[in-house]
């Protein structure tokens, strides 16, 4: 049996300063990484440039980021620090004394999480009302809307496919969505059936599609591109192959195009029930 001192480490007594020696490790990594998060991830996070509100999300993304890069940071080095530092020693027993509390660690825990949770409330609310619309479904009655002209156009979520509805050229149901480039289109998603989810993902749109509900979503396109649409709600069976390729045209393309498709279609849209924001569900249609 050894003596009784071998029990206290070699250590206790000339302990560095861990809380300045862990804050200033914390605050040059932040002050490195978080800059660089910026320049470097930022332009490359989704969705995109492909339009207004998809520029805005990759905005806002960045923003969260940028947030999110010290606190993330704080967690992955206070666990190295402490695993290195926090250690017990080799063939120590004994442990420090009970931490019961520390006013000024939790008053600063408290104080920093409520800044950063009302700060990013704070500017989710202002970036809203800046003027260009959500392009994620805000219901039938958005609290924030664009200024301006706007081409309503209707999303229909149907198993297993998306028609869209231009009320302003007759109401025409077209298979496939084409879009006027630099114009503010008002898209009012709804369904036939079940809910679906329209996802235009290079446009940041994404709205779900519920029966009976008039969901809208705005989008003001920002180059001549094609995108990809999805169906982003388990649906049934064919839920996988509910997806298309959208097209964002120059406007004098877009004319003739929904010009073709109000001739090509006029058959069809006799028979249509006239536009409406929803639409009586009718399974039997599609035969259940
Ligand atoms: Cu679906």
């Amino acid at each position: 049996m050894s003596s009784s001192e071998s029990a206290v480490p070699p250590e206790v007594g000339r302990e560095p300063n861990h809380a300045r020696r862990f804050g200033l490790t914390w605050l040059i990594a932040s002050l490195i990484a978080t800059p660089l998060v910026i320049l470097l991830l930022g332009p490359i996070l989704p969705p995109g440039n492909g339009s207004e509100q998809a520029s805005g999300q990759v905005t806002d993304n960045t923003v969260l980021l940028a947030m999110a890069t010290p606190v993330l940071l704080l967690v992955v080095i206070y666990l190295i620090y402490a695993v290195i530092y926090f250690r017990q020693p080799k063939g120590a027993a004994l442990e420090g004394p009970a931490v019961r509390g520390d006013a000024r660690v939790q008053t600063t825990w408290i104080v920093v999480t409520s800044v950063l949770v009302l700060s990013l409330a704070g500017y989710g609310t202002w970036r809203l009302f800046e003027g260009n619309g959500a392009g994620s479904g805000s219901g039938p009655n958005p609290v924030a809307t664009p200024s301006g002209p706007k081409l309503p156009v209707q999303v229909i979520a149907q198993q297993w496919a998306f028609t869209y509805r231009y009320p302003t050229y007759g109401g025409v149901e077209t298979p496939h969505l084409w879009l006027p480039n630099n114009q503010t289109v008002e898209l009012h998603v709804t369904s036939l059936d079940v809910i679906h989810d329209f996802w235009a993902i290079q446009l940041g749109v994404k709205a779900d599609a519920n029966p009976q509900v008039d969901n809208i979503a705005f989008v003001k396109p920002t180059g001549v591109k094609t995108f990809e649409i999805r169906c982003a709600e388990l649906c049934g069976i064919w839920h996988g192959e509910m997806f298309d390729t959208g097209h964002v045209v120059p406007p004098l393309v877009f004319s003739r195009w929904i010009s073709e498709q109000v001739t090509k279609f006029a058959p069809a849209t006799k028979n249509l029930p006239p536009y409406s924001t929803t639409y009586q569900p009718e399974p039997a249609r599609r035969g259940g």
